[in-house]
C-alpha cells in the first residue's frame, strides 16, 4: 500500500537541470559555485552521501552527479530535509516518515513540504517584502514585513498544518496527485501577527465574504504572473485569532521552502489555505475562484459517492475543517521489542477546528482498546500528545493501532473513509508493525 515511488530518478533530475539538482540534493548554490568549487554545507552533504572525504572536491564541476550515486537506483533526498521521502521533485513534495514527527513541535528539518509550483528566489531584504490588502476593504493597504512586525501585536502559536491530500495513497481507485501516506502534516511553532488585526486595519466592508491569497512562487509553466495556486478562506475563518500572517517558524525566520519571508497559516484547514510567499490578500464579495478553488480541487462530494464515481462539479463543495486524526511516532514501524516487557508507545492527535477528547490504542487488531491519557493543547489548534506503556504478551507479530475521538464524538474510521475524486481527508487509523522477540 505504502507507495515509496520516486517520480524522477537522480540521473533524470541532473539531466534536466544540473544546477538546480545540485541545489536540491547537496545545497550547492550555483552562483557561488560557478567553477564547481565545492565547499561548506554542500560539500559536507556530498561527503556524507558518498561516504568518504573527497580530496579533489575543489575540481569537481557543479552539476556532476558523483559516480557513487549516478549508477545506483537508490532514491535521493533533498538538502536540509535528509530524512524525508521525496514524493516529487518538480514541484518539490516531501513527506515525513511518522517516527520523525516524534518531537512535540516538528523540527524544520522534518517538516513536510508541499509546493504546487517553483520556489521563488530568496529576498535580498526580507524586511522590505510587500503585502497588499485590497478588495472589499475601506482602506487598501500596502505593508512591508518591517511594518507588519512593528505595527501589529506579535503572536507565537503552535499550529498544526496538514495537506488536504494527506493519506491519499490509501484510496482505491487511486486519485491522481502526490501519494501521501500519513506524513504530510506537522505541528510548527509559528510567529507572526493575526490576520484579523491586519484586516481590521484595512477595515473589512460588510460585503466581504472570502479571502483570496496570492504568493510569489513561479508557475511550473514559466508563464509570468500565473499563480501556481491561489486559495482563500471564508471571512469568519480569516477573523479567527488563530489564523496568522507568519514570518517565523520554530524561533527562526520563516525558511524559504516553507514560504519565507511571509505566509498565511490557517490551521486545521487544508494546508493549501496557508499561502506561502504571500504578496496579496484580496478580500472578495464571493467565494474565491483562484486556481485550487474550483472544479475538483480541494473539494469533496456533497453526498457520499461510490469509489471511482464521476462527480458532477455542482455536487462538489469546498473542503473546510480537516477531520480528527492521530499518528504513532514511537516506536518506529517494524520495531523489535522484548515480549512480556513494557515499552512506550506515543504520538500526537489533532482534529481540524475541533479538539481531541480521547485516544485509544489496540494491540489485537481492534478487538480490545486501551484508553490513553492525552494532553490539552498548549493553545487551540496545537497538537495534543499521548503516551502509554504497552506490553506484548508473547513473541510474535503485532500491530499497534491508534484511534482519536474529537470533542463532537467523531472517531477515526478503521478503514479508509468516503472516497472522493481527488483523495482528500483520509483519516483512517494509523497502524504500525511491531515484532516481539
Ligand atoms: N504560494 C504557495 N503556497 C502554498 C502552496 C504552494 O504551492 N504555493 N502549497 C500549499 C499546500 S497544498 C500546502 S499543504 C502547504 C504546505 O506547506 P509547507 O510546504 O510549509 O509544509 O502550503 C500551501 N501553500
Ligand atoms: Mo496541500
Amino acid at each position: 500500500m505504502s507507495d515509496q515511488r520516486i517520480e524522477r530518478g537522480l540521473r533524470e533530475l541532473y539531466d534536466q537541470d544540473p544546477e538546480r539538482a545540485d541545489w536540491l540534493v547537496f545545497g550547492r548554490i550555483p552562483e557561488a559555485d560557478r567553477r564547481g568549487f565545492l565547499k561548506g554545507a554542500g560539500l559536507a552533504a556530498m561527503v556524507a552521501a558518498v561516504g568518504a572525504a573527497i580530496p579533489f572536491a575543489r575540481n569537481m564541476p557543479s552539476g556532476l552527479i558523483p559516480a557513487a550515486l549516478a549508477d545506483t537506483h537508490a532514491g535521493f533526498t533533498l538538502y536540509g530535509k535528509e530524512g524525508l521521502i521525496v514524493r516529487n521533485d518538480r514541484p518539490v513534495n516531501l513527506e515525513t516518515p511518522p517516527h520523525l514527527l516524534d518531537p512535540d513541535v516538528t523540527p524544520i528539518a522534518n517538516f513536510f513540504v508541499r509546493n504546487n509550483g517553483g520556489v521563488p528566489d530568496e529576498a535580498s531584504d526580507r524586511d522590505a517584502w510587500k503585502l497588499t490588502i485590497d478588495g472589499e476593504v475601506e482602506r487598501p493597504l500596502e505593508l512591508t514585513l518591517a511594518e507588519l512586525k512593528a505595527g501589529f501585536e506579535p503572536v507565537t502559536l503552535q499550529l498544526q498544518l496538514e495537506c488536504g491530500g494527506n493519506g491519499r495513497a490509501g484510496f482505491n481507485p487511486s486519485p491522481r496527485g502526490n501519494q501521501w501516506v500519513i506524513g504530510a502534516v506537522g505541528n510548527g511553532e509559528w510567529t507572526g501577527c493575526r490576520l484579523a488585526d491586519v484586516l481590521g486595519r484595512a477595515g473589512v466592508k460588510p460585503s466581504a465574504v472570502y479571502t483570496g491569497h496570492y504568493g510569489a512562487d513561479p508557475h511550473l509553466s514559466g508563464e509570468a504572473g500565473r499563480p501556481s495556486i491561489s486559495r482563500g478562506v471564508p471571512i469568519a475563518k480569516a477573523m479567527d485569532p488563530h489564523s496568522l500572517i507568519v514570518w517565523g517558524m520554530n524561533g527562526e525566520p520563516l525558511p524559504l521552502i516553507h514560504g519565507g519571508p511571509l505566509r498565511v497559516v490557517a490551521p486545521g484547514w487544508p494546508g493549501s489555505c496557508s499561502q506561502k510567499w504571500l504578496t496579496r490578500i484580496w478580500v472578495r464579495d464571493r467565494e474565491h475562484d483562484g486556481p485550487g478553488m474550483t472544479g475538483m480541487s480541494y473539494r469533496v462530494p456533497r453526498h457520499p459517492v461510490a469509489p471511482g464515481a464521476e462527480v458532477p462539479p455542482e455536487d462538489m463543495v469546498v473542503m473546510e475543517s480537516m477531520p480528527v486524526k492521530s499518528v504513532i511516532t514511537a516506536p518506529e514501524t517494524m520495531a523489535r521489542v522484548a515480549a512480556a516487557a513494557p515499552f512506550e508507545v506515543r504520538g500526537h492527535a489533532w482534529a481540524g477546528d475541533r479538539a481531541v477528547r480521547a485516544l485509544h490504542v489496540s494491540i489485537d487488531f481492534g478487538a480490545t482498546w486501551m484508553a490513553v491519557p492525552i494532553t490539552e493543547p498548549v493553545n487551540r489548534y496545537a497538537w495534543q500528545h499521548w503516551r502509554i506503556l504497552v506490553t506484548l504478551p508473547t513473541v510474535g507479530y503485532y500491530e499497534i493501532w491508534a484511534r482519536a475521538t474529537d470533542d463532537a464524538g467523531v472517531m477515526q474510521p478503521h478503514v479508509v473513509p468516503g472516497w472522493n475524486p481527488r483523495g482528500y481527508g483520509n483519516n483512517a487509523m494509523h497502524r504500525i508493525a511491531v515484532t516481539a522477540t
